[in-house]
């Protein structure tokens, strides 16, 4: 057992209650105490519901609504035909479909498409076909559209993943060149494992899971990415490392506009942080720096480029990002959805909140921003893992 991963958080605790028989129970008890005197007090259920949205501030003309609820510890979102939205979840192990029959933009029925999975966290819709992780596999549903009904088989592309459990479960996106982009976050909180340089790395292969290849590294785990509108270049969010203190390191948002860049992890933070353990080895000005540095500890997520024309001009092009909220944190941060607009260049702009309170004043929280993903009306979808549910955030001034 490694002590690195005692203390990470959600997947820590599962560690823990997986790895211990009776002899472990006193030395269990005694970190379990530890650990919740050190990260933040339990989250309130229930979570999301029509009474609870009215909490949610956004700027002026913005309104936001129920899209889907009761959707089990739903996490990545993406879109199948005919009004169809797939969504993976985490701990629950299932693939959902939440169907709009009558397009009034609010789903009217949850379809488990699949279950029992290993953390489909992932999920990805490319020519008919749904493609789900797992920690060490990428499945694929064929033609999704037509079977997601009828608990549907799935093949299992030819490429293993590392079964590390710690960040193994994986975000999946299609980029504009056609490939599957899959990380694979660093299996601990923070360590070097150059015995496998796929950790801590973005990488890409075809859809078949040929000519798989390491695009990026030095990234401890990444559970979103998006590519820009216009250049087509690689834009990913970052989780920052733990037990730093409170208020560093920064999490990060990149940008990989070639291959072979190397992102920090886990010698740097932030762009100018060295590590505790690491830094001594290698300088930051080795590294390529964030983008943008966001909130210690806001843990962000999904992230998609803005594209479309139904919100104001200043959202044009720019990224929204939830921010799934601390553990790792004396006082909470996050719990929202944030947003950076770029310049003509493709630099940050500035870093701005754009909705929040699914983290109360007194510190309870009854919802978690997991991806986000546009509405072809140009509204946004926002899941959440621990409300259960998906929201639409619309502009109607
Ligand atoms: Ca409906
Ligand atoms: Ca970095």
């Amino acid at each position: 057992m490694q002590g690195t991963k005692l203390f990470s958080g959600e997947k820590g605790l599962r560690f823990l209650y997986r790895s211990s028989g009776l002899m472990m129970a006193p030395l269990l008890i005694l970190l379990f105490t530890f650990s919740t005197c050190r990260v933040n007090p339990p989250m309130n259920k229930p979570a999301a519901g029509p009474e609870k949205l009215s909490l949610i501030k956004l700027p002026p003309g913005f309104k936001i609504d129920l899209y889907a609820s009761d959707v089990k510890n739903v996490r990545a979102i993406t879109w199948g035909a005919d009004n169809v939205l797939f969504g993976g979840s985490r701990s629950e192990g299932k693939v959902y479909a939440m169907v709009d029959k009558n397009g009034d933009k609010k789903a009217d029925e949850i379809v488990t498409v699949a279950e029992d999975l290993h953390m489909p966290t992932g999920i990805a819709y490319k020519d008919g076909n749904l493609y789900v992780s797992e920690v060490s596999r990428v499945l694929v549903f064929k033609n999704i559209d037509k079977n997601f009904r009828n608990k549907p088989s799935f093949e299992v592309l030819p490429y293993t993943f590392p079964e590390e459990e710690h960040h193994g479960w994986k975000y999946l996106k299609f980029g504009p060149d056609g490939k599957l982009y899959v990380p694979v976050g660093a299996p601990c909180n923070i360590c070097k494992r150059d015995d496998d340089p796929r950790f801590a790395s973005i990488m890409r292969m075809n859809p078949d899971g040929s000519a798989a290849e390491i695009f990026a590294s030095g990234i401890r785990n990444s559970v979103g990415f998006d590519w820009h509108p216009v250049s087509k270049t690689l834009y990913f969010t970052e989780n920052g490392r733990d037990w730093m203190g409170d208020d560093i390191p920064p999490c990060e948002l990149n940008h990989a506009p070639e291959k072979g860049m190397h992102f920090g992890f886990p010698y740097c933070h932030g762009g100018t942080l060295p590590d505790t353990e690491y830094g001594k080895e290698k300088p930051c000005s080795d590294f390529a720096p964030p983008l943008q540095n966001l909130g210690p500890h806001v843990a962000p997520l999904g992230m998609t480029f803005y594209t479309g024309t139904a919100f104001p001009e200043e959202y044009r092009n720019g990224i929204f990002m939830a921010e799934h909220g601390s553990w790792n944190r004396t006082k909470p941060l996050g719990y929202r959805v944030s947003f950076v607009a770029l310049d003509e260049n493709g630099k940050s702009k500035g870093y701005t909140i754009f909705a929040e309170g699914w983290l109360e004043d007194d510190g309870s929280r009854w919802g978690r921003p997991v991806d986000i993903l546009m509405h072809p009306d140009g509204s946004l979808l926002v899941s959440d893992d621990f409300g259960d549910a998906v929201y639409r955030i619309y502009y109607q001034p």
